[in-house]
């Protein structure tokens, strides 16, 4: 374990980037604005399945470039990259042979993840995927939701844990070296402690020196289940928080954080947290043996918002002044 926790810790700082489709409405259903974040527009504004596939048909980011990505992750002084291989829509940002609900179904037609990966190995960025649990989308998964009236006569909660296995199957065959294996929507009743540990082990199978957060487990038992030792995962994912103290020697954390006040691209949100109030936090989670994960929400064309990039620019210049990029 600590030699696997190495380049984590020495890391500091890294890139969220939660993408999908959800980029495509930003925020607004048939004109009205959502409150909320913007990733979970499908649940806020109540669509039901059939409303919300035909994005897939609208998802066409032509100014998608992974090295400028990479490059900009790179600049600000990240050493790895956290993107949403799936998030709680289910869409899938890689050419998946397990769904028909992934980017080549889209216009855009390339696999996203394929690409992000041959420029990290290229500037030596570690590249991580966030995978949802969670999935509001694949006929197998339960709970639905409310408003959901698709039949569950036929649903079948271990298939979809099968799916979700060969999914991770593929990202972890085909795409190097992957740094963190970042799970989440761990928290519905149909999760439970011992597929949280099955899942563990799973992705440790296949990559043995990969990195599992906490949320691999049931609940949001959180950081009391880091430091009880009981539950699954590498280190604990505090969130949109940085912790008074740190939490002691020996335990592993990074709390992620938005620039605004969303994860996914919302186009009205220009909430924007300053330069300097981003580098504080950085110091802050570094000065207790954390890392800093800071998210961006790429817009539906397939580049970074304009003040995304001029913070990270900012931040990058200050590290190199003071020679920690
Ligand atoms: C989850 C997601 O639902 C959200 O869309 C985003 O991806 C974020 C990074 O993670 O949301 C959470 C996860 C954990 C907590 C709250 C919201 N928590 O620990 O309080």
């Amino acid at each position: 374990r600590e030699r696997r926790m190495a380049w984590f810790r020495e890391a500091r700082f890294g890139m969220f980037i939660h993408w999908g489709l959800y980029a495509v409405p930003g925020g607004v259903w048939k004109g009205r604005d959502i409150g909320g974040v913007g990733e979970w527009i499908f649940n806020s504004a109540q669509i039901t399945v059939a409303d919300y596939e035909p994005l897939q048909q609208q998802f066409n980011p032509v100014q998608f470039s992974a090295k400028e990505w990479v490059r900009t992750a790179k600049d600000a002084g990240m050493r790895y990259i956290v993107i949403t291989s799936k998030h709680h829509d289910g869409f899938c940002l890689w050419d998946s042979k397990l769904t028909d609900w992934d980017v080549m179904g889209t216009p855009f037609k390339r696999d996203i993840l394929k690409e992000l990966a041959a420029e990290c190995q290229k500037q030596k960025v570690k590249l991580c995927f966030y995978h949802s649990i969670m999935d509001w989308h694949h006929p197998d998964y339960l709970p639905r939701r409310g408003w959901d009236k698709r039949p569950t006569a036929e649903a079948n909660f271990n298939r979809y844990v099968e799916y979700m296995k060969g999914q991770l199957k593929e990202l972890l065959t085909n795409y190097g070296p992957i740094g963190i294996a970042w799970f989440d929507g761990e928290w519905e009743g149909t999760w439970t402690h011992e597929r949280g540990e099955d899942l563990y082990k799973f992705v440790r199978s296949l990559q043995p020196s990969i990195i599992v957060n906490n949320r691999v487990d049931k609940g949001r038992q959180g950081m009391a289940g880091m430091t009880k030792g009981e539950f699954a995962g590498d280190y604990g994912t505090p969130e949109q928080e940085i912790p008074a103290n740190g939490f002691g020697e020996g335990v592993d954390w990074e709390s992620c954080m938005t620039l605004n006040d969303t994860w996914g691209f919302k186009s009205k949100d220009t909430h924007w947290k300053s330069a300097e109030t981003l580098l504080k936090n950085l110091i802050d989670c570094a000065s207790k043996g954390g890392n800093y994960l800071l998210n961006v929400g790429p817009t539906p064309e397939g580049t970074f918002p304009a003040p995304i990039v001029e913070r990270l620019g900012m931040m990058g210049k200050w590290l190199k002044a003071h020679g920690e990029a």
